[in-house]
This record gives structure tokens, sequence and C-alpha cells, in this order.
């Protein structure tokens, strides 16, 4: 019953729920629904308790912890080992890290916090402690390192996927690693790779959401979001977000490992573009060229029109693609 009523407040957090809404929809007497209520306080639910409007859910014992998270490696054998640290440097370096020191073929390293987050081309992440999904897939795939970009947009297919069933916001990528919300980033995603000439020694896939923020820094707060922000009303959990994004990367990872077949992942990433079928500035080095972006190929590359009016394909890694006004 205690259950019950935690799923019905859960459903319901937007508003107040009177003791005798909830006797009457559970069949149950209001002095056992308040029993129930005061043990979920006692466990670390905070439920607002008003006279004569009833109960309301407004905040779950931690969402992320290193219990909860080993069940994932008991659910999904295909991960060897899941690593849950109260605060790194960075899930991505320690990755790395394990790679060269353990013989793990794949590997999931979770943070509550980053000291040192870090997005491409040495740029900085922000990672607030608990305020995010900060975690590093580790992989050995068996393929040649041309194919590893298409991991990057496997990987944005999966956060997509998850982000929409967790909290059922519409989001959209921008090509090739941000996740966005109303042109605002609300995850970005950083591949690095370890390789010789035609085989992957290791590939990271370091994965940073944003959950929890209600305000950024004033360097990013223009361009960034957090899943609360765009829902203030929704209790979140990390845990529901990294459990549906694991099941939704091996789907799509093994498929593409076993038989080299990504299509399911890229369509999702040609339907849910935000890059597509607009005029984007592309940036290389020092050099700025406008084009048009025309379509994402079964690689993952980006398909531009040049002002000339000549196609031109590009390999994410190789340059930075913007709006004409701005970050989308
Ligand atoms: C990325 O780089 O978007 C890749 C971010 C990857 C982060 C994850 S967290 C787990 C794993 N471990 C790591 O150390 N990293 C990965 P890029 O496209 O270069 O974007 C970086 C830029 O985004 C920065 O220069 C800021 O302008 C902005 N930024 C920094 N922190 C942000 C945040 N929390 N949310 C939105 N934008 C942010």
């Amino acid at each position: 019953m205690k259950n019950e009523i935690l799923n019905l407040l859960k459903a319901h957090t937007d508003t107040y729920l009177s003791g005798e809404k909830i006797s009457q929809m559970l069949g149950v007497s209001r002095t056992a629904i308040w029993k129930h209520i005061k043990q979920l306080k006692a466990e670390g639910y905070a439920i607002a308790s008003v006279t004569n409007k009833g109960y309301k859910l407004s905040g779950v014992p931690s969402d992320l912890d290193s219990h909860t998270l080993a069940l994932l490696s008991k659910e999904h054998p295909w991960i060897d080992a899941v690593f849950f640290h109260e605060t790194i440097d960075s899930t991505n370096s320690e990755a790395k890290r394990l790679a060269v020191r353990a013989p793990y073929k794949t590997a999931l390293i979770v943070s509550r916090e980053q000291t040192g987050g870090k997005g491409r081309l040495g740029r900085n992440w922000e990672s607030e402690k608990d305020a995010g999904v900060w975690m590093s897939l580790l992989l050995k795939p068996d393929l040649a390192p041309e194919h590893a970009s298409k991991l990057t947009l496997v990987g944005a297919a999966a956060v997509c996927k998850a982000i929409e069933t967790v909290t059922g916001l519409d989001v959209q990528i921008k090509w090739p690693n941000d996740i966005v919300i109303g042109g605002k980033k609300v995850c970005g995603i950083l591949t690095e790779m370890s390789a010789e000439l035609n085989h992957i020694h290791h590939l990271v896939l370091g994965i940073g959401i944003n959950v929890k923020q209600k305000s950024f820094d004033p360097s990013i707060a223009s361009k960034a979001t957090s899943l609360q922000l765009e829902k203030p009303d929704l209790i979140l959990n990390r845990m529901d977000l990294i459990e549906v994004f694991v099941k939704q990367f091996q789907m799509y990872y093994n498929h593409f490992v076993e038989s080299g077949d990504a299509s399911e992942a890229m369509a999702l990433n040609r339907a849910k573009s935000a890059t597509l079928n607009k005029d984007v500035l592309i940036i290389e080095g020092h050099n700025q060229t406008t084009a048009f972006a025309t379509s994402i190929d079964d690689q993952g590359c980006l398909v531009v029109r040049l002002p000339d009016g000549i196609e031109k394909t590009i390999r994410s890694g190789e340059v930075s693609v913007r709006g004409l006004e701005g970050y989308i």
C-alpha cells in the first residue's frame, strides 16, 4: 500500500491530493494513509501536508547511489563493471585510466560531481554536485576507427530517448554531440578514442545531462538549460535516466557492432535534428564557411551545400558547426 500511495503522489506532483481522495482511490482508511505517509517521510521522501488541501510530494531520497547503480550491472550483463564515485576529476579521464589498468570490455563510470569535467577541444564542462548525470561508458568495440564518430550519434539517439521517456519533454539533437531543448543545451557528449590505424583499442563515450540545476553560471546561462528548468514540477530521478539510456544504447550499439548497421539511430538523429535544413557556420580552425545543412548520411556525417552549390560531407570531430545566429 505504501508504494501505491507513493505512485499516486508521484503522478500528481503539481497538485495536493486530499487524504479523502487517496482513500477513495485506493480503498484504505485515512488513518492508514497518514501512517504510510509518515513512513515515507522517515525514508527521506519530502511530502508537504497542508490542512484542508492534503499531501504533495516535493522530493525523493537520493536518486543516485552506489547500491541502485550496482543493480544496473546485474540487469545488464553486457556491462562488465559499474563504478560510482562521490567526486572525480572527469569520468572520461577515469574511463581512460581504467582502460589501461583493467581488462573490462565495457564499463560504466558515474560520479556525483566532476571537478574537471571536460568538453571538446579542451573546453570545460560544468558538473556541479548532484545536479546532473555525469557518466562515461568505456567500450572496446571490434571496429575500425572511422566508425567511431557514428558512436557519438548512437549515444545522442539513446540520450534523446532517455530524456523523452523519463520527462516527456521534446528534445532535439544539434549535430553531432549536443542535445537541446528550446534552443538551449541540456546535454553534451564527448567521445574520446585510442586507436591504431585500423583498430580501436578503446572508446570512451562521455555524457553530461543537466538535470537539477536551477540556474547556470552567467557565462553559459543564455545557452544552457536543465530538465528541472524545463519542467519545474517534475520530480526527476537520475537513475531512471541512466537506466533508460543504458537500455536504449545497448539496443543500438549491439546491433551496430554485430551488423554494422546504425541506421535506426541515424534516422532518429535526422528526425530530431536541430541542425538540418538551416544555414550553418562551419568552423575549421580560423576558417569559417557558411553552408546549408541538407542531410545526415548513414555514416553519421553532416552533408552541407556550399554557396557555390557543391556538396561537402563533414565528419564529426573535424569541425564545429554553429547556427548563423548563435549557438543553434
Ligand atoms: C561537450 O563539449 O558538450 C561535451 C560535454 C561532455 C561532458 C561529459 S560529463 C561526463 C564526461 N566526463 C567529462 O569530463 N566529460 C563528459 P562542447 O561541445 O565542447 O561544449 C562545451 C561548452 O559548453 C563549454 O565551453 C561551455 O560553453 C558550455 N558548457 C559547459 N558546461 C555546460 C553545462 N553543464 N551545460 C551546458 N553547457 C555547458
